[in-house]
């Protein structure tokens, strides 16, 4: 069965590494044939035109359709998989307040045209800033779709994190498991390696609680930063590179011996408030996603959490009056 799968700000940096990895095959497999439904605001189709013209002459044997569109009620029609990439950036002079509100309005139009046109299964990762804010006014503005379709992107965090730890111990990503990033995608997240492992020994006792506090945690919450100052734009193929881990994870399944991070909506869970769409450790199986419960929290990881929480309380009610 092909796959309809929209992407918003398609013809923005991130938008243009995702269209292409998509449409190779990257995210559901080779066999999966899907149709891209991308989305821009109107001074920007001419640019997305070019981007088709390009999928066009990829040749990609997993490419169906491609629909080029500024209208959200066209991008999101039976759409089975939602990347909402498109934001406005904050601009010079501009508050983070501004910015929420501002973002807060495209999300509740790409909300209400999620409601009316997609695929009620459908899955939806918010990459655009402040991410999952943008998400929680996304599922708001539409009632008729289960929330827990709707998820925030944490995986550049979570990548970032594993990167970070493995380079300091010398040893390959793919032996460190169990990371976790918690709250909110900004700097107040919390990358935890508690229950980290490197192979099968504890993170913990090879790296010490300075390192941690003083390298590891500031050098991941601000990575976003440090690539900007040496690229001169942000991270975009990282991002993009995430933004498929997150969902072909959600989609196919995630690993058995280990954990990812994603932002969804808060349950309660780990006694963060209801109704904030929070970062935790989760897995997934059969397109469906859970929590990790009951890992221990000592007390510099309580108050790091709590932290990231009460920012996305106040970042929920700079907005409420759109939910
Ligand atoms: P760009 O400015 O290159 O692209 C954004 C695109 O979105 C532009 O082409 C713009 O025309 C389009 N757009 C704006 N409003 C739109 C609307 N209402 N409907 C459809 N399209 C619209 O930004 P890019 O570098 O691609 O980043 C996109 C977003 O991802 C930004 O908000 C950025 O802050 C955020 N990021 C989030 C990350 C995460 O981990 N959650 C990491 C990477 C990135 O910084």
């Amino acid at each position: 069965m092909p796959k309809t799968i929209t992407i918003t700000g398609a013809a923005g940096q991130i938008g243009y590494q995702l269209a292409f990895r998509i449409a190779s095959g990257q995210l559901l497999g080779i066999e999966t044939t899907v149709n891209l439904k991308l989305l821009e605001i109107t001074p920007a189709l001419e640019a997305l035109k070019g981007v088709a013209m390009e999928l066009e002459d990829c040749a990609f044997k997993a490419l169906g359709k491609v629909t080029i569109t500024d209208d959200p009620s066209i991008a999101f029609g039976d759409s089975d998989f939602a990347f909402l990439v498109g934001a406005k950036p904050r601009g010079p002079g501009m508050e983070r307040s501004d910015l929420l509100i501002e973002n807060a309005q495209i999300f509740s139009v790409q909300g209400k045209a999620i409601n009316n046109n997609a695929n009620k299964n459908i899955k939806v990762l918010v990459v655009g800033n402040p991410a999952n804010t943008n998400a929680l006014i996304t599922s708001a503005n539409a009632p008729d779709i289960n929330p827990k379709s709707f998820s925030a992107m944490m995986r550049l965090d979570h990548n970032r994190a594993i990167a970070q730890l493995a380079k300091k111990t010398n040893t390959h990503s793919s032996q460190i498991k169990k990371v976790t990033i918690w709250g909110n995608h900004s700097t107040t997240q919390y990358p935890d390696i508690t229950n980290a492992l490197i192979g099968s020994e504890k993170a913990k006792s090879i790296v010490d609680q300075a390192w941690i506090e003083n390298d590891f945690i500031p050098r991941v919450q601000k990575r976003g930063s440090e690539i900007i100052q040496a690229r001169g734009l942000s991270s975009a193929a990282s991002a993009a590179s995430a933004a498929i881990d997150h969902m072909s994870d959600w989609e196919l399944g995630s690993s058995a011996d280990d954990w990812i991070s994603m932002a969804i909506p808060s349950d309660g869970s780990y006694g963060i408030s209801d109704g904030i769409i929070f970062s935790y450790p989760i897995t997934c199986k059969d397109g469906e996603y859970n929590i990790v419960q009951e890992l221990d929290l000592d007390q510099f990881s309580q108050e790091s959490i709590k932290a990231s929480e009460q920012e996305l309380l106040e970042e929920r009610e700079a907005i409420k009056h759109l939910l």
